[in-house]
């Protein structure tokens, strides 16, 4: 195994800027492959905090005796596929190569940081931080003069746990996010029920739309539903708190009005937050459809804005011209500060692997892709054989429990792999009608929903120049796991195994 990161962790390790912290609730957001793993391990709070969740991981290292088969501080430059040898050849940073008959990128979707480029950034004299790469001895902000830029999940959790602590905090936004409350709090009776029929809760997540429970079966349609029980559904679900809230009904992807519904809803909360009038329309989303763009979890993030030292900078009608020595000139103002903390971000889904120099039977992955990810089942691309990638483009990955979809990866590929050792062949590729199928049916799904709608990073929109194209399978956690074992049962239907 080689890792980038100095230890284990992936982006627990690398995120750990202040208020860090999952938005899927720590009891689905766990490994289930070992029913005393999960006995053991209690968590503490219904949401884990970044610093619980690495120390999670590193148990889980230590209890499997894991570390000694990886090299740390190694990233991964190059593949090259020799064809007559059968077998990869990876360059990593550190001028070694090794060669595999098997490579499994487990290189995540959300682990290359979009760092835009601001005029004059150089010039700063004060200190600038990424959220996606905090320093581990952590900042004191105490006291100082702070401008975050972006407010995406990063953003908000970080601004969320530095407002009471700096002098002021200055917010740079350029697209406001819609949030639910996360309700977070102890999670030892939870625990407690949860525990006894984990394997049952665990299968339930497996085969659910977002690979944990929301109260699917419960959930009817908006255009079905009168008035009143709308309202009485979203007051429910807002109560209960957490990404649910996406699940109030179930046309809320694919039908205007429901979907309008829901936005309305959060912004009615916002405005009801927020005690400035003109503060609250600013930080109201309008121009995209609500979970078009992944929803944030917050805890008291709109309330911040009513604090003294905090204000917030519209990038609409003031856009940031170019930072300084001093800080950051948006509009005609230049505003100093201490300190800039950067959350701009990630180059999502396909940038870690188009980061290295991938080149396989035809030639780079880089060229393939470059209008758009092409996989079959997120799992392979063809033209690559033995390349598995874990929750790659075309498979559920961000818009699911990523727990749940890695695992349910790292089980499709090593079945797979015993399947090619007992049947005593070694090379597996997709089929290119295949893969063309598939990448026309995610296409076709992400199209019957509102989510192309929105300029995210599901789209590659975040990043300049990258082609815009829906990137995950919106078809569901439990579709996708149906299609995949199918696949599987049919003797890989649609690979080549030679
Ligand atoms: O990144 P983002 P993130 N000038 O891309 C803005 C997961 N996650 O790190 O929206 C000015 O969402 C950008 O503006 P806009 C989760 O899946 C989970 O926050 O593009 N602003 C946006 O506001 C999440 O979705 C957790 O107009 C610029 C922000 O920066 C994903 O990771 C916690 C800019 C980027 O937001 C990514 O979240 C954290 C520019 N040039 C992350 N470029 C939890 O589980 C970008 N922006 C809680």
């Amino acid at each position: 195994m080689l890792e980038a990161g100095g230890d284990v962790g992936g982006t627990w390790y690398w995120n750990r800027y202040p208020g860090a912290r999952c938005d899927v609730e720590s009891i689905e957001y766990s490994y289930s492959f070992d029913r005393t793993l999960e006995q053991e391990w209690n968590w503490t709070e219904r949401y884990a905090s970044q610093p619980e969740i690495l120390d999670y991981i590193r148990h889980v290292a230590d209890r499997y005796d894991l570390r000694r088969d990886i090299t740390f501080g190694t990233r991964v430059e190059a593949m090259r596929w020799d064809d007559a040898a059968e077998r990869w050849t990876v360059r990593t940073d550190d001028g070694r190569s090794r060669t595999a008959r098997f490579v499994i990128a487990a290189t995540g979707c959300l682990s290359v940081p979009s760092r835009p480029a601001f005029a004059g950034m150089a010039d700063f004299a004060g200190e600038l931080y990424w959220t996606s790469n905090w320093p581990h001895d952590g900042v004191d902000l105490t006291g100082k003069r702070v401008a975050v830029v972006g407010t995406g999940s990063s953003g908000l959790q970080t601004i969320t746990a530095i407002a009471p602590d700096v002098g002021s905090l200055t917010v740079f936004q350029r697209t406001p996010s819609y949030a639910v409350p996360a309700h977070n709090g102890p999670i030892a009776a939870r625990l407690d029920e949860v525990k006894p029929g984990y394997p049952e809760f665990r299968e339930e997540s497996r085969l659910s739309r977002l690979g944990f429970h929301c109260g699917e079966d419960e959930t009817g349609y908006y255009a079905e539903t009168p008035a009143a029980g709308v309202r009485r559904e979203l007051d429910r679900r807002w109560s209960d708190g957490g990404l649910c809230f996406t699940l109030s009904f179930r046309d809320v992807l694919f039908d205007a009005d429901a979907n309008e519904a829901l936005a309305e809803y959060v912004r009615e909360r916002i405005r009801a937050k927020v005690n400035d009038p003109g503060t609250a329309e600013k930080l109201t989303p309008r121009t995209y459809p609500i979970a078009a763009k992944r929803m944030c979890v917050d805890t008291g993030y709109f309330e911040v804005f009513n604090r003294d030292n905090v204000s917030l900078v519209d990038l609409g009608e003031e856009p940031i011209e170019r930072f300084t020595e001093r800080g950051i000139v948006a509009g005609d103002a230049e505003r100093a500060f201490d300190v800039i903390i950067l959350a701009t971000g990630f180059d999502a889904m396909t940038g870690a692997l188009t980061a290295m120099d991938i080149r396989g039977t035809g030639g780079a992955l880089t060229e393939k892709w470059a209008a758009g990810p092409r996989t079959y089942l997120g799992l392979m691309t063809a033209g690559f054989p033995n390349l598995f990638m874990i929750t790659g483009p075309q498979s559920p990955s961000v818009l699911s429990n990523m727990m749940t979809s890695i695992e349910y990866h790292v089980d499709w590929v090593t079945t797979a792999l015993e399947h090619l050792r007992a049947s005593g062949r070694h090379r597996m590729e997709p089929d290119i009608e295949a893969e063309d199928n598939w990448v026309n049916t995610t296409n076709d799904v992400g199209e019957l929903t509102l989510m192309p709608r929105a300029a995210s990073w599901y789209t590659g929109a975040n990043i300049p120049g990258k082609q815009r194209v829906f990137m995950p399978f919106v078809g569901g956690v439990g579709t996708y796991k149906q299609i995949g074992d199918g696949v599987a049962v049919a003797g890989y239907h649609g690979f080549e195994l030679t």
